[in-house]
């Protein structure tokens, strides 16, 4: 067994009525807990930020949701107060399975920067130690699922191909925010990386 299934950030704040909520986030579940019993390993991400984490418009004065801003590695959007360590928001979504995880990885904890990858932090430079994770398990082939697809599930999938892993994403058990055409944008993206859209 060499495939894993990675869920990305199925979480209370990225589901609807949640912080940052992701329209019919939770319509994903009743199909990701599915492909887990599927899959010879599990693994979950869990966004999981501070009170004063940088991507939070809330910590920049003046600053109002969604606007950019550039952090020392690069223009970051700036999000609502989301999956604050601790609180219900960050909490895993209670219908999914979370028995089945192997491993839950978490991620954007340090202040300064913010992590949509599993794999890199966004300056793509910081590992959160997931590569070396799946390789020591000899762990090839991944299936990435989850939320949202525009940002983490893109991130992770773009760095799993960069680090040489067998990619696929399945789009239908995936949903978007959808910011100035994030959807649009991240499956061009997708598209061009070598990651498999199902
Ligand atoms: C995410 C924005 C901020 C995600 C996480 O899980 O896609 N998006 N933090
Ligand atoms: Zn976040």
């Amino acid at each position: 067994m060499t495939d894993a299934l990675i869920v990305i950030d199925i979480q209370n704040d990225f589901c609807p009525g949640g912080a940052l909520a992701v329209p019919d986030g939770d319509q994903v579940i009743g199909r990701v807990n599915a492909m887990m019993s599927e899959s010879g390993s599990v693994i979950l991400t869990q966004d999981w930020h501070p009170e004063e984490h940088l991507s939070f418009a809330s910590n920049h004065p003046g600053a109002a949701a969604y606007d950019m801003t550039e952090m020392p590695y690069g223009p970051q959007v700036l999000w609502p107060d989301h999956c604050i360590i601790g609180t219900p928001g960050a909490e895993f979504h209670p219908d999914l399975r979370t028995d089945r995880a192997d491993l839950i990885i978490r991620k954007g904890f340090q202040a300064q920067i913010d992590s949509y990858s599993a794999f890199l932090e966004n300056d793509h430079k910081t590992p959160t130690g997931l590569h070396g994770y799946l390789q020591t398990r000899g762990l090839k082939k991944l299936t990435i699922v989850g939320l949202a697809f525009d940002f983490c599930v893109l991130y992770s999938a773009l760095d799993a191909v960069t680090l040489g892993y067998e990619v696929t994403v399945i789009e239908g058990a995936c949903r978007s925010i959808d910011l100035d055409g994030s959807r649009e944008a991240a499956l061009t993206g997708l598209r061009k990386s070598g990651v498999t859209l199902a």
